[in-house]
């Protein structure tokens, strides 16, 4: 298998290999998450990747936000992959003609220029942005860094905010499972069951060149991904009911099939909306607004998907209710330093507890004891690195140092021992999924900081 971090001499220490590796996927303006399996940029992974590479160079870590907001759409949406002109069309599905974001987006903004898909990520992009600000406060005001990703930032929380509160109760919908971030999670089983699958033949799979087919989503899966996505693309991307009326009627009642409230999308954008009132004081405008609009947000997630009897955060399907899976999702708000004290601390018993204590001291992505788990596929059991590098700084946000320090401990030795794997088995941490994944490198990194 290909292994970018082989690139570096023998006895190389963690940091060496984990910078080879970032290097490796560098393409000059931004970094693939893997070279054969993912070769253009993505929305959250650049996020994550920008956070490790400010220790290596500042400047490439704010060019990785720059370039990716530099494809953001006029209503505000940050597209969840931006695609690369050099990279042949078969080399990931779906691509560019899938998408037609410059023609089938245009009534949303999409830019003209660059590719796109028209969907999104979890924005972990202000908090991203702010952390890079601070790793070199010199150059990021010589080159204006803040002064020109503000704006963007604050467009795109604009969109979610009005566009996607599908709810109504001040929470965020996703709108396909792409969207999450955690594509085949047993959270989506339920709502995806409504979903039409496109035919297999209809499609062609490029991810399974590079992936193993038992460590990857099902054909049914990608089926029903293909559906919602041409349904979304041919009803012009549009969000709000008047928009789906002028696009045409008929595609909102397809779209409004899937559409799910995540905790871990929210807690996101909740942490960069703090993010942002930091970066917005920094800038010399007052962010007070930004922190009460987190809090009353907060307050919103713990009202519509805290649960008591499973003592954690559980997706809402729009249409049918809490989803009662327990995933990783569910423990990512754990970040947030402003939870109620009980339901921070009946996160932290949940964290340890048989559901989700892994030998590894990884976290999994999904319940160790559901009817769906299993150790080597995607997001339903394996234990992936962005989570833990989220968790473990919720266990500090929340004072729980020892904890901490074991997982950090666990994620260093899984993402060395596995060439900084895409995710491993949660307990035995078997590699899985592209080796030399930029996140694995880029986290590694920022936990050795
Ligand atoms: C679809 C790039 C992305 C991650 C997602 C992960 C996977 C894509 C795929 O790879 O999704 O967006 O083709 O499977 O699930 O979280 O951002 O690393």
């Amino acid at each position: 298998a290909y292994d970018s971090s082989s690139t570096a001499p023998p006895g190389a220490s963690l940091h060496v290999r984990a910078a080879r590796v970032l290097a490796a996927n560098w393409t000059g303006t931004s970094t693939v998450p893997s070279r054969y399996l993912y070769p253009h940029q993505w929305s959250w992974d650049s996020a994550f990747i920008a956070i490790g590479l400010r220790h290596l160079s500042p400047l490439r870590a704010q060019t990785e936000l720059e370039t990716l907001l530099a494809a953001q759409w006029e209503d505000g949406r940050v597209p969840h992959i931006v695609f690369s002109p050099s990279v042949p069309l078969d080399a990931y599905f779906p691509s560019p003609d899938f998408w037609r974001s410059s023609t089938a987006g245009r009534a949303a903004g999409a830019p003209r220029t660059v590719q796109t898909s028209g969907i999104v990520q979890p924005p972990v992009h202000a908090l991203a942005a702010w952390l890079v600000h601070r790793a070199d406060p010199g150059l990021s005001w010589a080159r204006g860094f803040l002064a020109r990703v503000y704006p963007r930032l604050a467009a795109w929380h604009r969109y979610l905010l009005r566009r996607r509160d599908l709810g109504g109760g001040g929470l965020v919908s996703v709108v396909h499972p792409w969207e999450q971030g955690m594509d085949n999670s047993p959270c989506w089983d339920g709502p995806l069951a409504r979903v039409t699958p496109a035919p297999a033949h209809s499609f062609r799979r490029a991810d399974l060149a590079h992936g193993a087919p038992e460590d990857r989503p099902t054909d049914l899966d990608y089926g029903r991904y293909v559906c919602l996505a041409a349904d979304y693309r041919d009803g012009g991307y549009a969000d709000s009911d008047e928009e789906f009326a002028v696009a045409d009627g008929q595609y909102g009642r397809h779209v409004r099939e899937f559409a799910v409230e995540d905790p871990s999308f929210n807690a996101l954008l909740i942490a960069s909306e703090h993010a942002l009132a930091r970066i917005a004081a920094e800038l010399g405008t007052p962010g007070t607004a930004r922190h009460a609009r987190a809090e009353r947000l907060t307050a919103a997630l713990v009202e519509r998907l805290w649960d008591d009897a499973s003592g954690m955060f559980l997706c809402r399907d729009l249409r049918g209710g809490l989803i009662r899976e327990r995933s990783v999702s569910g423990l990512v708000p754990l970040l947030l330093p402003g939870l109620p004290r009980e339901v921070a601390g009946a996160l932290l018993r949940t964290l340890r507890g048989p559901h989700f204590a892994a030998r590894t001291g990884l976290v999994p992505s999904y319940d160790l004891r559901g009817p769906a788990f299993e150790p080597n596929r995607y997001w339903r059991g394996p234990a992936w690195f962005n989570t833990a590098w989220l968790v473990e700084r919720g266990l500090r946000a929340h004072g729980e140092k020892a904890a901490a320090d074991a997982l950090r401990t666990g994620f260093l030795r899984a993402a060395g021992d596995s060439g900084f794997a895409e995710y491993v088995d949660p307990d035995t941490g078997e590699a899985c999924g592209a080796p030399g994944f930029g996140w694995t490198a880029a986290l590694t990194l920022d936990l050795l900081h």
